[in-house]
């Protein structure tokens, strides 16, 4: 349910359209559990105020979640986490110079005070980020939790099935 097909809930942004191979994994998710989202292309240092209007402005469109995609000298999720109180989930993307090192250290730590909820690198970051949203809004939401339930038991039972693999 990409892009205003209703009021969306969660906000997936990203540094550059390089970054949309991993974070469109973030997306899948979201799709898959039928959550609104925005996507948007927002870069810290190419576009520093629409980062900082996006921010301010995230609440009062009725935004309930930002996940943040960047890599290398990623500031753009504590950037933002900066300029806004919603819930901010990091994703460091795989560099070419740094293998994503340096968007993983970029991202996750975070002084004191504003947080970034940071994942793993890459596309299982994405993944798990598109999950954490729809955790954080499943505290309100009685279908999410359903949802999420559902989702998890199939992760048991492909564990489960693997076994018969074993021969
Ligand atoms: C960051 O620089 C982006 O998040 C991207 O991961 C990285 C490289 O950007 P491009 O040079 O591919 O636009 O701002």
């Amino acid at each position: 349910m990409a892009d205003n097909a209703t009021t969306p809930e969660v906000a997936v942004i990203m540094g550059s359209s390089s970054d949309w191979e991993t974070m469109k994994r973030a997306c899948d998710v979201l799709d898959q559990f039928e959550v609104p989202y925005h996507k948007q292309v927002i870069s810290a240092h190419r576009t520093p105020e629409l980062m900082g209007q996006f921010a301010h402005e995230a609440r009062a469109k009725g935004f309930k979640v930002i996940i943040a995609g960047a890599g290398g000298a990623a500031h753009l999720p504590g950037m933002v986490a900066a300029q806004t109180t919603l819930p901010v989930i990091g994703v460091p993307v795989r560099s070419h110079a740094l293998s994503g090192w340096d968007s993983l250290l970029s991202i996750v730590q975070m002084p004191g005070g504003i947080p970034v909820a940071t994942t793993a690198v890459g596309n299982s970051g994405a993944t798990n980020a598109g999950l954490l949203a729809v955790s954080i809004l499943s505290t309100t939401d009685e279908r999410l939790a359903k949802a999420l339930q559902e989702y998890r038991d199939g992760l048991k039972d492909k564990v489960e099935e693997s076994n018969a693999q074993l021969v």
